[in-house]
């Protein structure tokens, strides 16, 4: 028996999609159907976006601490149902027991920050120029917005958006990945035990051309959230430019580690180990370019290849696996077709992997072997483009400066690393490295959620989730002039004027 999952539209569990339903499959098996969904389309984004749009009407009135109890409840029941939150995870995404664990974790975070911006989320209080009165500024929510999210973290990234969200008074519509759908349903389901009033949250399940498109478009959507490739971000950047929603776009990455001749080695191996390998690959975060000092490059190499050859792939659930499948058969095949343009490619050298991994229990699931490519050079494909896989682009420099140089040649500026025990040089790559975030002594994957998330360049649109950044997403700042003295008073003039 396929488990049967439903839409929640204005507070209720709906069944049937006007599109028919979907299934969602195990990537490490494909015999294991995690479950049926409802595919949707303009229909119920029409009747979620008119409840959105209603519930606005009361919810925006509640009390900022009081919206943020339910997000600090929503937060309490994560903590509760860790553990079978990630045990569904793995077995919809793939990704290994201890990441799905963290994914789970970095959601119970996001909600107690969150909840703790109720009681903040400060505005500015300033003196004004005319005498008897007073000036602030407050944060104000925007209205209905628009969440559409991917598969690589199915709690973390729905969290960044749809808690502050709610905390500052906007109200929701939810469109996850349709490769993870079930993990959705349970986080709506949480928000629904944790008292949120009905339509402040609705889930629409489905692809991005029936919802997601319809969401873009929907005259009432007054704020589209999105995480996901740079090619779709540019198309909803344009619709909703045109729109002129609010819009906030968390897209690619081609993070580089550095690491530098004086560096700790075994620190720097393992931390590309995991910022590579961690969730194959597929992370907005992931370690996608090794960038070595010519003077440890053999070294390097040839112990990065010995570690990443002996990683035990296979099914998530299975707590000694430390690498689990790619998300589907699509992802593997454009993984695959980088590897073949890689190995195309002028003079760079595939050193292992790039191919499935089959056999046995493999056939059942879309596994890939961890691929590494070294004598890269900054103007290939495969040095400039998202794969999205456990593929590692080497690059051998002579300096600091080529380093620096190499690792800011993409059009992308999420996240980046180096490796040196000198100060002088870890704050010189800090000041001239073109990401939104730079790790030290550290591998690219691995924010925090009290820092801002987001990255420079083809990155996104200069956003920044997490931290409490998230709220100039999430509300519009309004200015307020309180004039006590009784008498008109011109601002600029009667100021001045003798
Ligand atoms: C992503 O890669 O899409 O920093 C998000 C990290 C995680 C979040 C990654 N905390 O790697």
């Amino acid at each position: 028996m396929v488990e049967k999952y439903k839409n929640y539209i204005n507070g209720e569990w709906i069944a049937d999609g006007s599109l028919g339903t979907f299934k969602n499959i195990n990537p490490a098996n494909t015999d294991d159907i995690v479950g049926e969904f409802p595919s949707s389309g303009k229909e119920e984004v029409d009747a979620a976006v008119a409840a959105a749009k209603e519930a606005f009407k009361s919810w925006r009135l509640v009390p900022a601490p009081k919206r943020a109890d339910i997000i600090k409840r929503a937060g309490d029941i994560l903590v509760e149902r860790k553990e079978e939150l990630a045990r569904l995870m793995t077995r919809e995404m793939g990704k290994i027991l201890i990441e799905t664990r963290g994914d789970v974790q970095e959601g119970i975070d996001t909600a107690y920050y969150a909840a703790g911006e109720g009681r903040r989320m400060f505005g500015d209080t300033v003196p004004c120029e005319l005498p008897n009165k007073f000036g602030m500024s407050v944060r104000m929510p925007i209205g209905v917005c628009g969440m559409i999210t991917p598969w690589n973290f199915p709690i973390a990234i729905p969290t960044w958006k749809i808690f502050p969200a709610l905390v500052c008074g906007n109200t929701v519509v939810f469109k996850p990945a349709s490769d993870t759908p079930a993990s959705a349903v349970k986080l709506v389901e949480i928000l629904e035990e944790a008292g949120i009033p009905k339509g402040v949250v609705n889930l629409v399940n489905g692809t991005g051309k029936n919802v997601g498109e319809a969401i873009l478009h929907h005259p009432d959507v007054a704020l589209v959230a999105f995480t996901g490739s740079s090619e779709i971000g540019r198309h909803i950047a344009e619709v909703c430019g045109k729109h002129l929603k609010r819009v906030s776009l968390e897209l690619g990455g081609k993070n580089g580690q550095i690491v530098m001749d004086d560096a700790n080695l075994e620190l720097a191996l393992e931390g590309a180990l995991w910022g590579a390998f961690g969730t194959t690959g597929q992370r907005c975060t992931a370690t996608s370019r090794i960038i070595l000092h010519r003077k440890i490059a053999d070294e390097f190499i040839e112990r990065f290849v010995q570690l990443a050859q002996n990683l035990k792939i296979g099914n998530g659930l299975d707590e000694s696996v430390q690498m689990g499948p790619l998300i589907n058969q699509r992802q593997r095949e454009i993984v695959h077709n980088y590897v073949e343009i890689g190995k195309n490619e002028d003079k760079a050298k595939l050193l292992i992997g790039g191919e499935y991994l089959t056999g046995g229990e493999y056939d059942k699931g879309f596994f890939y072997k961890p691929t590494v490519f070294v004598d890269v050079k900054p103007d290939m494909r495969i040095a400039k483009e998202e794969i999205f896989g456990p593929v590692v682009a080497v690059f051998t420099v002579d300096s600091f400066d080529e380093a620096i140089d190499v690792i800011n040649s993409t059009s992308y500026g999420l996240s980046s690393s180096i490796y040196t025990q000198d100060v002088n040089q870890a704050f010189r790559a800090l000041r001239d490295i073109e990401t939104g975030i730079t790790y030290v002594n550290g591998p690219t994957i691995g924010a925090e959620i009290q820092l801002p998330f987001g990255g420079v360049k083809d990155t996104g649109n200069g956003h920044r989730e997490s931290s409490h950044t998230v709220l100039d997403i999430f509300t519009e700042w309004k200015s307020i002039y309180v004039d006590y003295s009784g008498k008109l008073q011109r601002a600029q003039i009667d100021t001045y004027e003798e």
